[in-house]
């Protein structure tokens, strides 16, 4: 994280975006799996190396993005359509919570989710603006925590395009088309759920090293791996399993352990992402969630205050009186 904290000589804070426009500074790729190293990593087809490809990126934007998608659209009718597809709408009746399969029913009637095609990011991310001010932008890989948090204080998600190995349809260790689609897309329609993005978002802004690994740690375990109570039964929020058929599974049957969601607690749980988590926090409801965020951020130390102007979309920063 060293690399994209900017300190700003008169705050004396890392450096944080006030705009939306900030965010073309906002998207620094983190290598965590060296395809070096890493032979069998999944996300890698055959010989392609990841990092090339990023390198190649940098140079060309454009012209690799659009690589992407031609390359990605050809796994995308192979395997998502049928295996990803297919299993995961399967069980999202017994395992989803309610508002994932409102929004869900939504993206199938508006922006043809189905199982014989790809949804347009532009039409997705049209969709999304229209029910909660969220947008979608193209990344390349794998974000920063910083400023991936960073951008969705200002209700953009950052949203890879390439698609995982079809050797593991199942689950895939790194963030791919699959799971922004089916994972992340429904839930950020949900309102309440938008809302409780945007203010993880909004208390990473300028915070120190310390805290951004804290909050990266309690969006892991809400946003991507979150449970959550419905009538006494538990059910799945996270993006992780809902594009997960392997982990919605796991995640459901009485494997893992499960602990009350308690920021303080979250906060500081150890993780692993290579696997299935053995330990999830379920939430009582969305606002319980949300209350409980919003306690545990206004306890993290910063000099200033944040204002976020809805119509221009911008942040204002205050003195602390
Ligand atoms: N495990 C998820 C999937 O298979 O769709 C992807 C990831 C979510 C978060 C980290 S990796
Ligand atoms: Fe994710």
């Amino acid at each position: 994280l060293t690399d994209d904290v900017r300190i700003n000589r008169d705050e004396k804070v890392p450096w944080f975006p006030k705009k939306i426009r900030d965010l073309d500074k906002c998207h620094h790729l983190i290598t965590k799996f060296d395809p070096d190293m890493d032979d069998g990593h999944p996300l890698l087809p055959g010989k392609i190396k990841i990092h090339s490809l990023l390198l190649f990126v940098r140079e060309d934007e454009t012209a690799i993005c659009s690589r992407f998608v031609i390359f990605n659209v050809v796994w995308l009718l192979l395997l998502c359509r049928r295996e990803v597809y297919r299993k995961l709408t399967d069980i999202y009746p017994t395992h989803a919570c309610k508002q994932y399969l409102d929004t869900f029913r939504q993206l199938e009637r508006y922006c043809s989710y189905r199982e014989d095609n790809i949804p347009q990011l532009h039409d997705v991310s049209r969709f999304l603006k229209e029910k909660t001010g969220f947008q979608l932008r193209p990344v390349a890989g794998l974000v920063s925590a910083r400023d991936f948090l960073a951008s969705l204080a200002f209700r953009v998600f950052q949203c890879t395009q390439y698609i995982r190995h079809p050797s593991s349809p199942m689950h895939s260790p790194e963030p791919d088309c699959c799971h922004e689609l089916l994972g992340h897309v429904p839930m950020l329609a949900d309102k309440e759920f938008a809302q409780f993005s945007q203010e993880i978002g909004l208390a990473s802004l300028g915070a120190s090293d310390e805290d951004i690994e804290k909050l990266s740690t309690l969006y892991w375990f809400t946003v991507e791996f979150g449970l959550c109570k419905e009538n006494g039964i538990i059910k799945a929020y996270g993006a992780g399993l809902l594009s997960s058929y392997g982990e919605l599974v796991h995640a459901l049957s009485n494997e893992p352990e499960y602990k009350p969601f308690d920021p303080e607690v979250t906060a500081i749980q150890t993780y692993q992402d290579q696997t299935y988590q053995p330990v999830y926090f379920v939430s009582e409801s969305f606002e319980d969630a949300k209350a409980k965020l919003r306690y545990y951020c206004s306890k993290i130390k910063k000099p200033f205050s944040i204002y976020y102007d809805p119509f221009t979309c911008s942040i204002e920063v205050l003195d602390k009186p």
